[in-house]
């Protein structure tokens, strides 16, 4: 396999609603969109840095960048035998996660359209339908997050996480629970809170969650082996773990006891099935993460989440709940069930529309063998 040309596209696409998290409230989204070309066909990867570096330290811009620089001449141009080989290559970059993700991913989805099978088939997937749930950001009245849950809960979805932060929380669950009784219910705090809101934060165990999401700082570890000491609830990790030696050491030191996998934050999907199989070494179950992708991300998600131990509804729902119109075309759906349909075609499987990605286009640039001699 040989990448000929990646091209680069900064997109914006309007939210369906406004997304609020611990760290603030968007409207749209701003994504860059990596397209390799080789062999005749092109491969797809979504990159998952936001606009601004508070999930993570990255960024559209710093992932533009690092992409263009530096990850682009380690691949373009080089025989690849198969797209597990492209991270290890990427290796003298320290950091950049989404930027590297966002160019493997699209290397994998090329390999699967050139073997003519599903991504699914090439991470090593098996199920043909997966179990959904959503996350429901931080609203402005507890009315508007109740009407909210209801909705998904009528929709089909397996699974409702709710955004959490000091002030939005123990409250919040509780009105939950009065109207909707033992559903399955999830909190995601984005790092909002300390040590010091330990005793706050046990309170949440008298609601029965399926879990706590990444409570205490994006980057700590020990702290949360102590906050876990704490709690019955179990907590999640996901901004801590960066990567596979994170996990090692979460797991080691019981700083949690369920982790969510987002390929973005570990590199890619080797990273992402390494992360999948020691998780599932150690009986670790892991849920498929997201980060409001269009419906490319989303489908690269919902391949990866086919791997044995995604044994948890992951926040991979339908593209109506984010984007009207998604830029793949038919969209995501999800069914009564709370189930959505692995794509069966080769790579992605999904059809992108090219003048809804042309409209929602920014900025564009191009890489070749030609354009990395010029700089280099
Ligand atoms: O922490 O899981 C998170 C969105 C952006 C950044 C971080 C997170 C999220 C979500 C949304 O929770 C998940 C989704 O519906 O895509
Ligand atoms: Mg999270």
């Amino acid at each position: 396999m040989k990448i000929d040309r990646i091209e680069l596209r900064l997109l914006k696409l309007p939210l369906v609603h406004f997304f609020e998290t611990s760290f603030g409230r968007i409207y749209d989204k701003h994504f860059i969109l990596v397209r390799v070309e080789g062999g005749g066909a092109a491969g797809f990867g979504e990159c998952v840095a936001e606009q601004d570096p508070y999930y993570s330290s990255e960024t559209n811009e710093t992932a533009w960048h690092i992409i263009s620089t530096f990850v682009a001449p380690r691949v373009v141009g080089v025989e690849f035998a198969h797209p597990r080989e492209v991270f290890p290559a990427l290796k003298a970059i320290r950091g950049h996660n989404m930027a590297k993700a966002a160019v493997e991913m699209a290397a994998w989805d090329l390999f699967a359209r050139q073997q003519g099978e599903p991504l699914s088939r090439a991470l090593g997937g098996s199920r043909e339908r997966i179990a959904s749930g959503v996350s429901i950001g931080i609203q402005d009245s507890l009315d508007q997050l109740v009407a909210k849950v209801e909705r998904e809960l009528a929709a089909g979805y397996r699974r409702i996480k709710i955004k959490i932060k000091p002030g939005w929380d123990v409250d919040a669950v509780e009105r939950i629970r009065a109207r909707f009784g033992s559903i399955p219910l999830m909190v995601d705090a984005n790092a909002a809170y300390t040590l010091a809101d330990a005793p706050h934060l046990k309170r949440l165990d008298a609601f029965d969650l399926m879990m706590i999401e990444q409570p205490l700082d994006y980057d700590d570890i020990a702290d949360h082996a102590v906050l876990q000491r704490q709690l019955t609830t179990p907590i999640c990790l996901d901004e801590s773990i960066k990567t596979v030696r994170l996990a090692e050491e979460a797991i080691a030191a019981g700083a949690c006891r369920i982790i969510n996998i987002k390929p973005g934050r570990v590199g890619g999907f080797r990273e992402s099935i390494r992360l999948h199989d020691l998780c599932a070494g150690h009986g670790v179950p892991v849920w498929h993460g997201g980060m409001l992708e269009s419906g490319i991300g989303r489908a690269a998600n919902i391949h990866l989440s086919t791997l044995a131990n995604f044994s948890l509804p992951g926040d991979v729902a339908a593209s109506r709940r984010y984007f009207d119109p998604d830029l793949i075309d038919p969209p995501i759906e999800v069914a009564a069930d709370g189930t959505i349909g692995v794509p069966t075609g080769a790579g992605l499987g999904v059809a992108i529309v090219d003048a809804r990605v042309e409209r929602a286009t920014l900025r564009r640039a191009a890489i070749d063998a030609r354009s990395i001699a010029a700089v280099s």
